[in-house]
């Protein structure tokens, strides 16, 4: 494919050299990238196709650059497109707001309403969270960007394809349907929550270690590439199976308020926190993970729960269950305990000598002396409440 650049002249590169005598003509044929046709303006002379290199370095994310002392094009494709320099106008950036973002001094630091290559160069982080923005349109030009806060906004469609520096992204609380991330391999954390995505792919974002997609209404979520995720909270989806088999650096597990009838985290030794209340859980495997310290399991279908082995656990709330009988013997770190609205006709607290809060109302204990050892704790917030 014959390289030139025959376009308008914009980084200098066309500069001084003849325009020739042969007819050029727009080209008809069509440009594919993976499948998607990419719209050039393109030329036909002489019966070749001509491009304009600095529109190729942008679909193929290689630089473009022109050195004016050599007066040398270079092409560098160990590192992505920089775009040239760029008008703050209506076209760019049609958002009002957030073009007078980028037009304030922070973004223009010469003020000359033109974005030069350094200017956009400069710019790594954007907190353009709480804006009243409809159109983040003209993000793709910031493509030094590391992290962008764009969360709490009023847009329903978001371009982070040429961001693919970005480490750092909270679009949290806008209207988005989609979400393309798929370039952003670079990703370390993904705030996407309060949207209505219905479909995440973060097959490609190997390196995310902090994903929080709640209430997007998600039908499903695959999680069994990002090996690095320490935190993962889906809460308010409508998730009916959560593989979490893959992720064995999972600290947080966030998946309340889903629909899931099953949760296996018995690879997930390193769980600290394990949030699955709301669900439809008949059974809780936790014996695996042994340095959880908080456990939220209420409003499921549990007939039992063993905690045996999570002696480091400080926070138990498994409140309107099943359960006929709860074994805290072994939880001497326990600190707050929920279990109101079960089955339990007696509960023995003699060895939770830290319990500081309890709350076993609504249980089948016909009085106070239903719950032994409580005088051994050191509970001050005691909920006894008429028993069913
Ligand atoms: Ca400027």
């Amino acid at each position: 494919m014959p390289l030139a650049s025959l376009a308008a002249a914009v980084g200098g590169e066309m500069q001084g050299k003849g325009a020739g005598e042969k007819e050029a003509l727009p080209t008809t044929s069509k440009i594919f990238l993976e499948g998607r046709e990419i719209k050039f303006t393109a030329y036909n002379i002489g019966g070749n196709n001509y491009f304009k290199l600095r529109d190729i370095g942008q679909a193929f994310d290689f630089g473009v650059g022109w050195d004016d002392a050599t007066r040398v094009i270079t092409i560098d494709t160990s590192k992505g497109y920089t775009y040239e320099s760029i008008a703050i106008n209506e076209t760019n950036f049609s958002d009002p707001v957030f073009r007078a973002y980028v037009a304030g001094p922070e973004i223009d630091l010469n003020q000359d309403g033109i974005l030069s290559v350094d200017e956009i160069e400069e710019v790594k982080v954007l907190d353009l969270s709480k804006m009243d923005i409809t159109s983040l349109q003209g993000i793709e030009f910031f493509t030094a960007l590391v992290t962008l806060d764009c969360a709490d906004n009023l847009f329903v469609a978001l371009d982070v394809s040429k961001n693919i520096n970005l480490y750092w992204l909270n679009c949290g609380g806008n209207q988005l349907t989609a979400l393309d991330i798929s370039k952003n391999i670079n990703l370390e954390t993904l705030a996407c929550f309060n949207n209505q995505l219905t479909v995440l792919d973060i097959s490609k974002n190997i390196n995310l270690e902090l994903l929080d997609c709640c209430s997007v209404q998600l039908a499903a979520l695959d999680v069994n590439n990002n090996i690095n995720l320490v935190i993962l909270k889906c809460d308010g989806n409508q998730l009916r199976a959560l593989d979490v088999s893959k992720n064995m650096n999972l600290k947080w597990l966030f998946c309340q308020s889903n629909q899931l009838t099953a949760l296996d985290v018995s690879k997930n030794i390193n769980l600290e926190r394990l949030g699955c209340s709301n669900n439809q859980l008949t059974v809780l495997d936790v014996s695996k993970s042994i340095s959880l310290k908080t456990l939220w399991c209420s409003g499921n279908q549990m007939t039992v729960l063993d905690v045996s082995r999570n002696i480091n656990l400080e926070w138990l709330h498994c409140n309107s269950n099943q359960l006929t009988t709860l074994d805290v013997s072994k939880n001497i770190n326990l600190v707050k305990l929920e279990c109101s609205s079960n089955q339990l006709r007696a509960l023995d607290v003699s060895k939770n000598i830290n319990l500081e809060m309890l709350d076993c109302t609504y249980n089948k204990m016909a009085s106070e002396a239903a719950v032994v050892g409580l005088g051994k704790s050191v509970t001050i917030d005691f909920k006894f409440e008429p028993q069913k």
